[in-house]
């Protein structure tokens, strides 16, 4: 079916919007992703680097991988395909963003009802304190080899504030996201593998709830067996389409 057909098949008054978001979309502004051709996990193993375990170990090797990807970040803009999201909250249409992705870049594209369940690559936090401190500086990024230290208590490291395998999600933004998808009409997933739980679980909850799954992948995923539609393309073109061609049919 043509992006038109699918367009007018979604497209009806009272649309309620929810977006769930990962890697895929931040591929455009130079980011890369994780799994898959260019993915980080083709040089990097993951139980080395995104666990607990992996911190205790050798902190060195995950606070200078955190910095590689901070000085790729500070380079980062947002894409035509984070700007189309802000365009659909605008719009009144898009109720929430529900990213993977740590980046940042949908609050930069300005959109504002985001919830980040993966964390945040911009903050770091003390492992014992909970103090949090923002460390997206080039001084920070450039000084491999180093340990950073709490800046409150002085004697415990920090942390990338962001959720590693075997963590728990942040409760309050589970069930966030979880709201978001109860209340949605429309789910877009956009860019993401689909094989990291609970996220993963999501497409399907929306779809017994009753809503409309539409899958944006540049290739078929296991989401794409539930969604209602998949739209195979990269995201930064094929979504600002999809978007401008549902506000024409709105006419809004
Ligand atoms: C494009 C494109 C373009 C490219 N346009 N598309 C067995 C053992 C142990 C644990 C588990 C287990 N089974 C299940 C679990 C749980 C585990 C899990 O899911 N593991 C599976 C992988 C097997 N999950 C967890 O551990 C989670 N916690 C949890 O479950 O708590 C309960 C628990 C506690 C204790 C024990 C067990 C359970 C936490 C998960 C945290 C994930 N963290 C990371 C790192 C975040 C920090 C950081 O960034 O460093 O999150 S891993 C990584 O994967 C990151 C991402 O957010 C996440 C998802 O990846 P994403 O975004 O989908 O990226 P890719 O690369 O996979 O896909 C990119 C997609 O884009 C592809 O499809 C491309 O085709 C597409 N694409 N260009 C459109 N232009």
């Amino acid at each position: 079916m043509n992006v038109d057909s699918i367009v007018r098949k979604v497209a009806k008054s009272n649309l309620k919007i929810t977006s769930l978001v990962g890697s895929g979309i931040s591929k455009a502004s130079g980011m890369p992703t994780f799994r898959g051709e260019d993915g980080m996990w083709n040089n990097y193993k993951a139980q080395d680097l995104a666990t607990p375990f992996a911190f205790q170990k050798n902190p060195i090797l995950v606070w200078d991988w955190y910095r590689a990807r901070m000085r790729i970040l500070l380079k980062a803009k947002p894409n035509p395909a984070h700007q189309a999201l802000t365009e659909l909250e605008a719009k009144g249409i898009g109720i929430g963003v529900v990213t993977q992705n740590v980046d940042g870049l949908h609050e930069i594209a300005g959109t504002q009802n985001i919830v980040e369940v993966h964390g945040r690559i911009r903050y770091a936090r003390c492992i014992s304190c909970n103090h949090y401190e923002r460390w997206d500086n080039s001084e920070f990024a450039e000084n491999v080899g180093e340990l950073p230290y709490c800046s409150e208590c002085k004697i415990n490291l920090l942390r990338p504030d962001v959720v590693w395998f075997h963590e728990t999600l942040d409760p309050d933004k589970w069930t966030k996201a979880q709201n978001y998808i109860e209340q949605t009409n429309l789910l877009f997933v956009i860019g993401t593998s689909g094989v990291v739980y609970p996220v993963a679980s999501l497409p399907q909850v929306a779809k017994q709830m009753g809503a409309i799954v539409v899958e944006f992948n540049i290739e078929e995923t296991p989401i794409s067996s539930i969604s209602d539609y998949s739209i195979i393309g990269p995201c930064e073109k094929t979504l600002p389409e999809f978007i401008g061609k549902l506000f024409e049919e709105m006419g809004i």
